[in-house]
């Protein structure tokens, strides 16, 4: 977490709406002296804040980098508790290792680990999730809903339906959901969500949401493996994304589903999660680590397993499993 004297300077520059501040009245509003501002200013120019300083005047920002820290996160962010401690690293293993962590050691409900690079980003059992630096939004979401263990799963898709509007809201595209947990784009991949548990038998102590989104990548930005399969916001867009519009619609989304979630149940996330699902009544083919299943998508039960109706009729209820539209 940044320090409080960071933390005074960027609230006072978000107050001062690209007005001047003079170094006097920054040393006052942080508690520190000149220079320790000057240090500071210094050390957010190499981050990529622009600053203009003229004589007499001070300083004043003109350009913030759009990236995933708190100083730019908070402002403007309209929620409760998601987001309200976040924990900005440049570059991170994966942001669900560190949120594991912290949430071991007690972080509070709604903590977010945002990284703008991962070097070991992992999707579900064990594979990888390609997280290059500056391009995309790698975040780990704390939630401590009182709940039995059976429930986490619920959290992938109410994850995804918060994803999805975010997305229809800020960049204007209509994605699709791929049961469980893929959002897509014409097709192709542009976030994946992995949902983690730390529980006890009958309760859950805590969810880590991972989120990984691909927001401003070029195609050639993807690894060969990923080119046929992936996409990004952006190149769906044709236009730059703001990775920091986007991660605070997702705060907010996620934050409003949770609640609507823990009051009114499941029923209204699984209406909605349908309305974007584009498996259901398709036929698929479903992996699974015991083998496949062929057979029509009827829908999500009451505890988002999807149901599977096979040739002879058959009814299956998938846990866990990979997708393939027939
Ligand atoms: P998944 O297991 O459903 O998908 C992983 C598969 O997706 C990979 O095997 C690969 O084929 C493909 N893939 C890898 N990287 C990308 C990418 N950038 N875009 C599209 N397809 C890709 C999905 O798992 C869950 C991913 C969660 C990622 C977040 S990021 C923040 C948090 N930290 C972390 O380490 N993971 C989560």
């Amino acid at each position: 977490m940044q320090s409080p004297i960071r933390k005074k300077l960027m609230d006072a520059f978000t107050k001062a709406e690209g007005e001047f501040l003079s170094g006097q009245a920054l040393a006052d509003i942080a508690g520190c002296s000149r220079t320790a501002v000057w240090k500071h200013i210094e050390e957010l120019r190499k981050e990529g804040f622009e600053f203009e300083a003229v004589k007499k005047r001070g300083y004043r920002i003109v350009k913030t980098p759009d990236r995933g820290s708190e100083e730019q996160i908070k402002p403007g962010l309209k929620t409760r508790f998601i987001g309200k401690a976040i924990h900005y690293i440049e570059s991170v293993p994966s942001t669900q290792k560190i949120a594991h962590t912290l949430a071991q050691e007690g972080a509070e409900e709604g903590t977010a680990v945002i990284a703008d690079e991962q070097t070991e980003g992992r999707g579900r059992l064990l594979r990888s999730w390609h997280s290059p630096r500056g391009t995309g939004i790698w975040m780990s979401i704390i939630l401590k809903p009182q709940l039995p263990p059976q429930r986490a799963p619920q959290f992938t898709l109410i994850a995804a339906v918060a994803v999805v509007q975010a997305i229809e809201e800020v960049c204007g595209l209509s994605p699709e959901i791929k049961w469980p947990n893929d959002i897509l784009l014409n097709g192709r991949k542009v976030t994946g969500i992995l949902t983690e548990l730390q529980a006890e038998a009958d309760k859950i102590n805590s969810i880590i949401i991972g989120i990984g989104m691909n927001v401003n990548q070029k195609a050639e930005d993807f690894p060969k493996e990923l080119q046929s399969i992936a996409t990004s916001l952006a190149l769906e867009k044709e236009e730059k994304i703001s990775r920091v519009q986007l991660i605070q619609k997702v705060m907010e989304k996620l934050e409003m589903y949770y609640d609507l979630y823990m009051e009114k149940g499941f029923t209204p996330i699984k209406l909605l999660w349908e309305s974007y699902a584009v498996s259901i009544g398709r036929h698929i083919t479903a992996r699974t680590i015991t083998g496949s299943i062929h057979g029509k998508a009827l829908g999500i039960n009451e505890d988002g397993v999807l149901r599977i109706e096979d040739g002879a009729g058959t009814i299956h209820e998938v846990y866990s499993a990979d997708i393939e539209l027939n």
